[in-house]
């Protein structure tokens, strides 16, 4: 019982400081230079989309519907997914976020950040040219259904009539759990969550900070982080019914380290759901 409140508080307490987060704010800190620095290929950003379009164009992946769990305000990491996938469900537990990603959607003014460096550079991962940015951009207005509200920390995340009783066929999700999750047992408890969204033989593509206790997502918004290292991801992964395919792991470089957080790595997992 007093495991159980303790629980709860420690997730209500994370909701909390998630009422500040601060949407501009957060693109900027994290989705320009240096952190997103195109021209560089040990910037955060570029190695992200790498493992991104490899994990996508391998050959196992495929179905019809992909679901990015705690999207954010960002499109980035469903770039490469809206070329195999005919319909992408993008979700977010903040309206604010979920605001953001329909006004690029809706093609309004009012974004806070430019995205066509990113679909200029992953049309270059695809053997594209650059300027098929536009095509890109319009695949992408094409595929995305809708803009959801999401709670990893719920057993059922998505309101119940979201998803095909099948569920989805691949699941992506970036630097959402451990920055939800105030301990180790939740972390890998939402982990477990995110898997009945997916169908057996789905994959999911985990992307995930390490070593980190907090980052900021405003200027006066500290937001705690439960700090994971590589061998604590891959027994929660294992714990939560997931088969670990490929881990990569990337070390930040000393000018990545921005003051925005104290990420010290970051990594990327490709997993199947059998
Ligand atoms: C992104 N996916 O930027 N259930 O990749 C579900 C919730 C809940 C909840 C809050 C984390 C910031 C990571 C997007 C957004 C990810 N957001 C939502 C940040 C931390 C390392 C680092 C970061 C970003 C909440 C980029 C880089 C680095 C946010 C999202 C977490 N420091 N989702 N119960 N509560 N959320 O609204 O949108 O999770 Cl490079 Cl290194």
């Amino acid at each position: 019982m007093m495991e159980q409140k303790k629980k709860e508080n420690g997730v209500a307490a994370m909701a909390v400081c998630y009422e500040k987060f601060d949407p501009a704010a957060y693109l900027q800190y994290n989705y320009t230079p240096p952190r997103a620095d195109f021209a560089r290929k040990d910037s955060i950003v570029p190695w992200k989309l790498a493992c991104l379009h490899r994990a996508f164009t391998e050959g196992d992946v495929r179905g019809e519907l992909l679901v990015d769990v705690g999207s954010g305000p960002t499109l980035y990491q469903v770039l490469s997914g809206c070329e195999v996938f005919r319909k992408v469900l993008l979700t977010d537990f903040l309206d604010v976020n979920r605001q953001e990603l329909k006004r690029w959607l809706r093609d309004e003014e009012g974004c806070n950040l430019d995205w066509t460096p990113y679909l200029q550079h992953v049309c270059k991962l695809e053997g594209r040219r650059p300027s098929d940015w536009t095509e890109k951009a319009a695949q992408l207005r094409r595929v995305v259904i809708d803009v959801v509200p999401v709670d990893v920390h719920c057993s059922q995340p998505l309101a119940p009539d979201v998803l095909p009783p099948s569920g989805a066929d691949c699941l992506v999700s970036c630097f959402c759990l451990e920055s939800v999750s105030p301990d180790l047992p939740t972390f890998t408890r939402a982990l477990g969550h995110t898997r009945k969204l997916l169908r057996p033989g789905g994959h999911l593509m985990l992307i995930g900070a390490l070593g980190e206790s907090y980052y900021f997502a405003g200027p006066d918004v500290r937001i705690p982080v439960v700090p994971l290292d590589e061998a604590q991801v891959c027994a929660s992964l294992k714990e939560s019914g997931y088969t670990l395919i490929r881990l990569e792991v990337y070390t930040l470089p000393p000018d990545m380290r921005v003051g925005v957080d104290d990420v010290t790595g970051v990594f990327f997992l490709k997993a199947v759901n059998q």
